[in-house]
């Protein structure tokens, strides 16, 4: 196997199976997120990706995919159901978003779960070349910095964390809290999406190690008497704003916003929600407040829509299938009550569509309502922000997200708060247009400013930074 001098360590490849022209599958490049910040430092390093591949039990040999060396790692039917519907899904998901749904907490998934990263650590110390920088993504991996240390002492680890992480009040039910906190210390640098993520870490590490934090290092004491630092620190995350403002001038998708509005009955004003359809997001709680507007009689359907995307999302976990009951009962009984034959109080949409349908959403939407429980980021609020390229359009955003450490010109509700939530939607819907576009563009500079290709840039430094002065200590030694 070629040897790789940076790595990516992630749950999924940056690439779906999907069916070929010739009957045959083929590989397409995924559209998330992660996949676009990492492109440029994949192609210019040697790059190799370690992940799933999706679908159980398939074995395949690495790969090579658009310059990048993709190394696969099995899971099998039952990996999948305990590592990552499992403990990943259905206890650190929940656990991380402060509870939202009651975390379940199974030994059998555990086991899974240092089982399958063992597997990750070890295809990533397999294809890693001497002294490489291995990244290392998200809650599926905590351990995967440890058991690689363990392997490879040579490499440079880092770590970026997606979602939350919780105060220790939450974070101490974890049976395996000790486990999970040594599992992630084992890397050079721990990121996060806030400050106060960062700050709720080194907490829990002071209380349940007692190690030393000094400024945002961790001094860990190793085995054989050395200290081994380890920086957490915020390094919020973003979108490839430039690819957003791209689309929203392309004016195939400026006719199609039009279209959409007139598909809907041409409302005065247009609210819209795009969502996994994941109980963190507050989808209830929005579309509460926005029922009891139409029977408070401060809007009616003919004036105001809510485009609701509620994006397919770990369809086979109890907790979303009930989630999506919930959901799909109150669209129906708040249409049911207020529809009338040319207009709908919320046009409810459980489906993914392409990029540019989506940029076309954003174009069409005078209000977006962004009410997340608990949010790693949200990057969501971000590309709707980047699209506004006419400077208009309102951006109600929770303050649970992350998103709203950056974003501070936006609407900030507490969606727990329905009265405050329902007096900021109206003020959203009422906004002078002078209003809008002073917000607006200072949501953009923002987004602008910090896009993912800064994200990377950042953490990527305060990695070399680390090896740098892990290097410098072993001269010495
Ligand atoms: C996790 C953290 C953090 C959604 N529906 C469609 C579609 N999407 C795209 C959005 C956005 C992405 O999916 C969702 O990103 P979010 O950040 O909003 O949320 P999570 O999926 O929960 O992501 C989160 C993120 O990781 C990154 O660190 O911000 O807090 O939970 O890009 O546009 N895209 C398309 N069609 C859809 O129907 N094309």
């Amino acid at each position: 196997m070629p040897e790789a001098e940076f790595v990516v360590v992630a749950n999924r490849l940056p690439v779906d199976r999907v069916p070929g022209a010739h009957g045959d599958d083929v590989w397409r490049r995924s559209p998330g997120g992660l996949v676009t910040a990492l492109e440029p430092v994949m192609k210019k390093a040697d790059g190799a990706w370690v992940g799933w591949a999706g679908g159980a039990d398939l074995d395949l040999e690495p790969f090579e995919f658009d310059g990048t060396v993709l190394v696969p790692v099995r899971l099998s039917a039952e990996d999948i159901e305990l590592y990552y519907e499992g403990m990943s899904n259905d206890t650190f998901w929940p656990l991380y978003h402060d509870v939202i749904a009651a975390p379940r907490y199974r030994r059998v998934w555990w086991d899974s779960y240092e089982r399958v990263n063992r597997r990750f650590a070890e295809a990533a110390a397999e294809v890693a070349a001497p002294g490489a920088t291995v990244w290392v993504q998200d809650y599926q991996l905590q351990l995967v910095p440890k058991m690689l240390r363990e392997l490879r002492p040579d490499l440079t680890i880092g770590y970026f964390h997606h979602i939350p992480f919780p105060a220790y009040g939450l974070y101490s039910q974890l049976p395996w809290r000790k486990q999970v906190l040594e599992g992630l210390l084992g890397a050079d640098v721990i990121g996060f999406q806030r400050v106060a993520d960062a700050g709720n870490f080194a907490r829990a590490v002071r209380r349940l190690f007692r190690y030393e934090t000094r400024a945002s290092g961790v001094n860990v004491p190793q085995p054989d008497g050395t200290t081994h630092t380890a920086l957490a620190k915020a390094f919020p995350i973003s979108i490839d704003a430039e690819s957003y403002v791209e689309l929203a001038r392309r004016p195939e998708v400026q006719q199609r916003a039009a279209d959409i509005r007139r598909e809907l009955g041409n409302p005065r004003k247009i609210l819209l929600g795009v969502d996994r359809l994941d109980y963190t997001k507050g989808i209830r709680h929005r579309l509460k407040a926005f029922g009891e507007l139409l029977e408070d009689g401060e809007i009616n359907v003919e004036d105001v829509t809510l485009v609701q995307v509620a994006s397919p999302s770990r369809e086979r976990v109890e907790a979303y299938m009930q989630l999506r009951d919930e959901i799909e009962l109150t669209v129906g009984r708040t249409n049911g009550d207020f529809d009338t034959m040319g207009h709908t109080a919320i046009r409810y949409l459980h489906n993914s569509y392409p990029r540019e349908e989506m940029a076309a959403l954003f174009l069409a939407a005078d209000v977006m309502l962004v009410t997340a429980l608990r949010d790693g980021m949200n990057l969501v609020a971000k590309e709707y922000v980047a699209a506004r390229t006419d400077n208009r359009g309102v951006l109600v955003l929770s303050e649970f997200a992350g998103a709203a450490d950056e974003l501070t010109s936006a609407v900030r509700i507490n969606p727990h708060d329905i009265d405050g939530m329902k007096e900021s939607i109206m003020r959203a819907i009422d906004m002078p247009a002078a209003e809008q576009g002073k917000r607006m563009r200072a949501l953009r500079k923002k987004v602008r400013e910090n896009d993912v290709a800064k994200w990377s840039e950042s953490f990527l430094s305060a990695l070399a930074d680390a090896r740098t002065m892990r290097n410098a200590r072993s001269a010495k030694r």
